[in-house]
């Protein structure tokens, strides 16, 4: 007989066939890749969280931060090697941060923060933390 009717009737015949999940498949693969998508910038390199800066190649990034008051900064070190996030004042110091660690700190007060890795004297940043309206 013809193909279309013996492909209905295993169609009806079964809540899933494989012809139902392969599009359910290719759903769940195009929600993944849109998902991606967002995570990842056009230039190939993830794109940071707010609030958050990459410690990668022995720099800061951004090494200049702008946040209102109230933010919680958070470094990751992204570098094989460790680094460590000291305000020049000690307001903030971290331990040393091995690979894939985070070190977080609130800015509670308005001004501009300098600080360094201790490791690597070089490397240097700043948030500004500017006061609320
Ligand atoms: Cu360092």
């Amino acid at each position: 007989m013809l193909p279309m009717q013996t492909d209905r009737g295993r169609l009806e015949g079964t809540q899933f066939s494989p012809r139902l999940r392969r599009p359910m498949l290719m759903a769940a693969a195009f929600v993944a890749l849109f998902s991606a998508g967002i995570l990842w910038s056009g230039n190939g390199q993830a794109e940071a969280a707010p609030n958050t800066i990459e410690i990668s190649n022995f720099s800061f990034a951004p090494a200049a931060l702008t946040v209102p008051v109230g933010t919680t900064v958070t470094w990751v070190n992204d570098d094989d090697e460790p680094h460590t996030v000291v305000e020049s004042n000690t307001l903030f110091k971290s331990h040393a941060l091995d690979t894939g660690d985070k070190f977080s700190f609130t800015f509670t007060t308005p001004g501009k923060f300098q600080y360094f890795c201790t490791i690597h004297a070089h490397m240097v940043g700043t948030v500004v933390v500017e006061a609320g309206q």
